[in-house]
């Protein structure tokens, strides 16, 4: 088999995804998500300008070659718009070789090691009531595991709330949006968030919060400690990653599970993290972590470690990732759970899919692939339109992390 063409599809049903289609000269083709939000076009360059021309002409059933080709093989390694680029030719491959042997992706990987994959959906509300009212209708729709966030008295936007309950966009403006963060309000308020939800729901569900990188670790100490009563399934992005250090006086003060990972993009972003048993869920997925191939290798190594697998799966990541994802997940031993942000119907519609949910878990499907295609009509409809992600600022104009 070879291949014969790479074609990277723009489309916008609601938000920007980035798909790339490798076929090949025995009429199999397989895709790809390489949607990096905010940056899509940095990586449409990377992979019209530099990759496809590589790839006329390969066997598109040497997977781990062609990965190495591209990692190895472009010397500038690593960082989100490589790693989401070797990621969109990994999932298309893994696409074309599971089709060629006639099976649903996780067969090849070495079959089902669970019956589905649970998922957590995202309860929000602008204040307490509204996300206790949230965390009921997950419930209601069969949820085992919930993340929940509240605006914070003061602040008049924060991370994580949003208009449209079911499916939260950040990336909805033509230039970046303001956002006003007090890290002393939220670390007041986000314990009466888990208290009130105990008290109403008690303790039969898993429950998640995320605190989008904007504590120092002394305050993530604190907030995990504060959180330990109501025994959250995981804190997550606690802290900004970029110094593994922190995490140590972190786990120093809190045994409330950690979780980290969704901006890393390779298993040296993960090592010291994993080795250090300083985190219990790695969150890379594969879009943004260099493919299949490349997440294999991180769950593995985390696999040793005790550390378990809590992909990426917010609205930003295509369904086309989500299928991948949920091959994996159903195959990887050391499982943790994934995120599940539901898609529009209109993202929906654009990418045709085999994976469905019930009782709060997903299954893949089992159709040969991923299970995941695009409809390349439908999808022209949508044309890109610039879309950025909210920026943050202290509330003296002081610069700080999303
Ligand atoms: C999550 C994430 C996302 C990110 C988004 C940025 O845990 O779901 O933090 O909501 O903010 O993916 O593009
Ligand atoms: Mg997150």
């Amino acid at each position: 088999m070879k291949i014969t063409k790479a074609q990277v599809i723009v489309t916008c049903p609601g938000r920007n995804f980035v798909t790339l289609k490798i076929h090949t000269n025995e009429g199999l083709y397989g895709i790809g998500d390489a949607t990096l939000n905010g940056r899509e076009k940095a990586v449409v360059s990377y992979l019209e300008d530099y990759v496809a021309p590589c790839l006329i002409g390969k066997d598109p059933e040497r997977i781990e070659d062609i990965w190495q080709y591209l990692y190895r093989g472009c010397y500038w390694r690593r960082g989100p718009v490589t790693m989401s680029a070797i990621a969109a030719v990994d999932t298309a491959l893994w696409d074309i070789k599971a089709k060629a042997a006639d099976m649903p992706l996780y067969q090849l990987l070495g079959g089902a090691s669970r019956d589905s994959v649970m998922v957590y959906g995202h309860a929000n509300g602008t204040n307490i009531e509204e996300t206790i009212e949230e965390v009921g209708k997950y419930t209601d729709l069969g949820y085992k595991a919930i993340r929940a966030q509240t605006g914070i008295p003061g602040i008049p936007s924060t991370y994580g709330v949003s208009k449209d309950k079911m499916f939260y966009e950040p990336a909805d403006a033509e230039f970046p949006s303001e956002n006003v963060w007090s890290t002393e309000k939220y670390l007041d308020h986000t314990p009466k968030l888990f208290e009130k939800i105990r008290g109403t729901y008690g303790f039969d569900h898993h429950l998640l919060h995320d605190v989008h990188h904007r504590l120092t670790p002394i305050e993530a100490g604190r907030l995990g400690k504060s959180l330990e009563p109501y025994r959250l399934f995981w804190m997550e992005d606690c802290v900004a990653a970029d110094n593994v250090e922190s995490l140590k006086l972190v786990r120093q003060h809190t045994v409330t599970p950690l979780a980290i990972g969704e901006i890393f993009n390779s298993v040296w972003d993960c090592k010291d993290m994993i080795t250090n048993q300083l985190i219990d869920y790695i969150r890379t997925t594969v879009v943004h972590a260099g493919g299949i191939t490349h997440l294999k290798q991180i769950a593995s190594l985390a696999s040793l470690y005790h550390v378990r697998t809590g992909c990426h799966g917010a609205t930003d990541l295509s369904p086309v990732c989500m299928g991948a994802s949920l091959n994996f997940n159903l195959w990887v031993p050391n499982f943790g759970i994934q995120e599940y942000m539901r898609h529009t119907p209109e993202t929906d519609e654009v990418f045709p899919h085999a994976y469905s949910f019930n009782k709060g878990a997903l299954h893949p499907g089992n159709t040969p692939g991923h299970g995941v295609d695009i409809d390349e009509k439908l999808a022209a409809k949508y044309p890109y339109k610039r879309a950025y992600l909210p920026v943050n600022r202290l509330e003296d104009g002081t610069m700080c992390n999303w």
